[in-house]
């Protein structure tokens, strides 16, 4: 039986609100690995050390500029955890909504909930008729407020497409949140991305699936498609080619069109005539699983890599990311992916890597006001199973400098979204069998229950 945890996540009175939810399994993740790695990271909390003292995953890597990787562990604040409630399956993702409730999704069966700041738990929404969320193999993914939700109530969010017993790819609605009446109304499809279908049918659903939003300062909805490849020995390229949507950035109007100004609007690819597809942003990502403006208006992104380099990114008009041409990871067999190249000309490096992986996965900026916590974004870790903080270096340059609560022992989906005198945290605690005989620790009971107190 899994559990599944929402906490709230406090510090000296002025908070941070932040939600998480389940781990959505890789193909392979690096956790499954055949090589002597550690599966589950011991963290040390050393001042000025790195949390992780694993050697880095591929094994020539040389980071690009300084402190792209290994950061050194500063304890920031202390703060404290408490349980809103434990009877959520699968979260993936939550919205706070003005008053304090949370909205929800459940991945898996895809449902919407509302957690009430009480802790009560709502029954599924109703409305979702017609999109197959409730199938087993498929479901929802993120969900984010429209800007003006307090005037219209309006709510975007992503969801897996399934016909005919065959799950398809990411896909992107809105509706309108009747939460008295425990209803979506209006829901409306606003996009279906390309292709339809992953490079192996059999390729679990939500796998590589990107599917985060986040609603631009310019009113335009940036949600992220990963590239649906199986992982095998060979990369599938897609993430390159720009008459597909899989690995990329998509930029697009509330109404589901391509946003004005998008950089390949009117571009051909290397085929004459094939034309990019005119939502794509940015490109050349492998998992995209967390996306967020800063409060500067920059957006950040961090995906999964390969085994090793798993990533977070500046994202910026019309720049590739390199997947699969450049990485700081290897192969899950431990070989390099392509030609083994960290970086290359044309490529953009993270701003910051991790390496073993961590398996980042929500990202969300502070915005309150405790001065421990100025200017830090907030990511959570799958496999890594902590809530890391990372602060600014130099001008656009971010990184790891102070990872905290690395003791939890939970997986962490989506911290999220609104900062205001509290702060929630969802946690998934669900656990492999493989990873409780790895880690005597992790047997033990988890550290995150109810309230906890550092
Ligand atoms: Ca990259």
């Amino acid at each position: 039986m899994k559990h599944h945890r929402l906490l709230a996540y406090s510090s000296a009175g002025i908070g941070a609100l932040l939600l998480a939810g389940l781990a959505m399994a890789q193909t392979k993740p690096a956790s499954e690995a055949d090589t002597p790695i550690p599966r589950t990271p011991v963290y040390h909390t050393d001042p000025g050390q790195p949390i992780d003292s694993r050697a880095p995953t591929k094994a020539d890597d040389r980071p690009a500029f300084a402190q792209q990787t290994d950061a050194p562990y500063d304890h920031p604040t202390d703060f404290k955890v408490t349980e809103m409630t434990g009877a959520l399956q699968a979260p993936w993702a939550a919205a706070v909504l003005p008053g304090g409730d949370v909205l929800v999704t459940e991945r898996l069966p895809g449902a919407f909930r509302i957690v009430g700041k009480d802790g009560s738990l709502s029954a599924p929404l109703s409305g979702l008729d017609g999109l197959h969320v409730t199938t087993p193999q498929t479901g929802l993914l993120d969900v984010v407020l429209d800007p003006d939700f307090a005037r219209n109530r309006t709510i975007y969010f992503t969801y897996f497409t399934y016909d005919e017993k065959i799950v398809g790819n990411t896909a992107i609605a809105r509706a309108v949140l009747d939460a008295r009446a425990g209803a979506l109304r209006d829901v409306k499809v606003l996009m279906q991305t390309l292709p339809l279908f992953p490079n192996d049918t059999t390729l679990a659903a939500g796998t590589k699936s990107g599917g985060r939003i986040a609603v631009g300062p310019d009113g335009y909805l940036y949600v992220t498609i990963g590239d649906r490849d199986n992982a095998g020995i060979r990369p599938w390229g897609v993430a390159q080619v720009l008459d597909t949507h899989l690995g990329k950035v998509i930029r697009i109007t509330k109404d589901g069109k391509p946003a004005p100004g998008n950089p390949f609007i009117g571009k051909t690819i290397a085929e004459p005539g094939i034309k990019a597809l005119p939502e794509i942003w940015a490109y050349g990502l492998r998992s995209p699983e967390g996306l967020a403006f800063a409060p500067n208006g920059d957006l950040y992104e961090v995906e999964h890599g390969p085994r090793g380099g798993d990533e977070l990114n500046l994202i910026r008009k019309g720049v590739n990311y390199g997947w699969p041409l450049v990485t700081h990871g290897v192969d899950y067999s431990g070989k390099p992916v392509g030609k083994g190249a960290s970086t290359g000309p044309g490529m953009e490096e993270p701003v910051y890597y991790w390496s073993p992986s961590t398996a980042p996965s929500g990202l969300a900026f502070y915005r309150g006001n405790n001065p421990a916590w100025k200017d830090s974004v907030f990511v959570g870790m799958l496999n890594g199973r902590m809530l890391s903080r990372l602060t600014p270096e130099g001008q656009a340059r971010w990184w790891a400098r102070k990872p905290c609560w690395p003791d939890m022992k939970a997986r962490i989906r989506d911290p999220s979204a609104r900062w205001a005198g509290r702060g929630d945290l969802c946690a998934d605690r669900q656990r492999r069998h493989r990873d409780q005989r790895q880690d005597p620790a992790d047997i033990a009971p988890a550290q995150a229950d109810a309230r906890i107190s550092h």
